[in-house]
């Protein structure tokens, strides 16, 4: 097992992170940018390390101020959390050069699910159901209308190099055609030095349902289940619940096997996340997969008592796994408590935290960086708690969530709290009948 781990992140999956490594006995090393030098990570670590000035790239970004920061704590292990460079092919194979172990995914694996078009036909080989399109990226124009003719439309074109929505484009028309591609070849060429395009039939008012795996070295993939992350804004996910109201064990056991198909396909090991979107007929199509711990993860913890970042430790360390698929026997869902203002296009609002309460109780679990005197940066991202709520029914998890975001108190900033209570009370949301387009008609004028 590693002696100790340096945590390549900040904030709440920082704290996780340290919090597990201490359950197991491993050392932790903090890095922190001067932003930060104030931020629980730091305090709560063995060690720590500050790696350079607030923006990321200069510091959480910053690869040799990371190496370097492993070299001199001799950390054996780094673990990269969500976002920065925990799905960074270059970083991965630098730590695997220095010896040091990258608790994620390998190069290889990221490059090849980091470009989408390639991600979707390796799956494809694998037989995992994908939506229909062009096969590997679409050469032209011509060739685009050709076989959007021949699905039918509206078709979508999606930058390779894309996720998140950017390089995407929905189209009506062949007469449409030209102008779109021209648009999104010029958008992700800029946003990701990397123009290509692929088309796929556009699936309208889909569900997003993702299955969580967990892999080991020795071939052996299960899966934990999924989560429904129907409910986002702008491709940020707000809600994230398990298990999904419209999946059952039938489908679980369907989709959990074509992720587990598509993951032992490419070798996988460690935590990773295969993507579907699910049709209005049950139909369900690979879209992505994630390799790395994602922000949504504790709703699975909470359904299926796993540590999921002590079992990432594990499996990088070489232990196997027991191979036993999961089915959850309960609900959990989880709220992103977010330092913005709902009521105005959720323009971030960092600064200081006057005052705090935060909610407790049966079934509620909080996960958060932040106190009382806390000032959130404006550089990061900004989330900054997850509210986690389980019980044994939906009814009950929307009940006590309710209960929990009246007993949240943050004063000095705005926060997603306001949004988060008039969703639980949606009639259409408490039904469990939305899909991902749900938000779009959502009204934030009252909050
Ligand atoms: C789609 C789609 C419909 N049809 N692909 C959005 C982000 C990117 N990862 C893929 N996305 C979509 N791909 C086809 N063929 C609809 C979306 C989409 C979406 C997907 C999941 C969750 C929210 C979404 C919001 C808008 C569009």
């Amino acid at each position: 097992m590693f002696k100790k781990i340096l945590i390549a992140n900040r904030g709440e999956i920082a704290l996780r992170i340290i919090r597990t490594c201490r359950e197991m006995g491993i050392k932790t090393v903090a890095v922190y940018s001067t932003a930060d030098k104030e931020s629980l990570h730091v305090r709560f670590a063995d060690e720590a390390v500050c790696i350079g000035p607030p923006p990321s790239r200069l510091s959480y970004l910053n690869i040799p101020s990371i190496i370097s920061a492993a070299e001199i704590t001799n950390a054996d292990a780094i673990h990269p959390g969500y976002g920065f460079l925990s799905e960074n092919a270059e970083f991965s194979k630098i730590c695997a050069e220095y010896g040091i172990k990258f608790i994620g995914a390998t190069a290889e694996q990221i490059n090849m699910m980091g470009d989408k078009a390639t991600a979707k036909d390796t799956m494809k080989k694998a037989g995992v159901p994908v939506i229909p399109g062009s096969e590997g990226l679409l050469p032209s124009v011509e060739e685009g209308i050709r076989l959007s003719e021949e699905m039918g439309y509206p078709v979508i074109i999606k930058a390779t190099a894309g996720g998140g929505g950017r390089g995407m484009r929905v189209i009506h028309s062949s007469d449409e055609f030209q102008k779109m591609w021209d648009d999104a070849k010029m958008e992700s060429g800029a946003a990701f030095g990397n123009d290509g395009l692929y088309l796929e039939k556009f699936i309208e008012e889909p569900r997003h349902i993702e299955i969580q795996i967990i892999g080991d070295q020795y071939g052996k993939v299960c899966h934990l289940s999924e989560r429904d992350c129907s409910i986002q804004r702008r491709h940020q996910k707000l809600v994230e619940e398990t298990p999904s109201p419209i999946v059952n064990d039938e489908l679980r056991a369907e989709m959990g096997q074509a992720a587990i198909n598509g993951a032992q396909a490419i070798g996988y090991e460690g935590a990773g996340t295969v993507e579907f979107l699910v049709d209005k007929n049950g139909d369900y199509y690979f879209m992505e997969m994630n390799t790395r711990i994602q922000v949504e993860h504790p709703i699975t913890e909470q359904v299926t008592n796993y540590d999921l970042i002590k079992e990432q430790i594990k499996v990088a360390a070489g232990i196997p796994i027991s191979g036993q698929n999961y089915f959850p026997n309960a609900f959990s869902m989880e709220c992103r408590i977010n330092a913005e203002d709902p009521k105005n296009g959720f323009r971030p609002s960092p600064g200081l935290i006057k005052s705090l309460h935060l909610p407790g109780g049966q079934g509620v679990r909080i996960d958060s960086h932040v106190y009382a005197g806390y000032t959130i940066p404006p550089n990061y991202d900004s989330m900054i708690a997850k509210l986690i709520v389980t019980g044994q029914s939906r009814e009950e998890v929307i009940t006590r969530m309710k209960r929990a975001l009246m007993e949240f108190y943050i004063e000095g900033i705005k926060t997603t709290i306001p949004f988060h209570l008039k969703l639980m009370d949606d009639e259409q949301f408490k039904s469990g009948n939305f899909t991902t387009k749900f938000l779009e008609d959502f009204d934030f004028s009252d909050l």
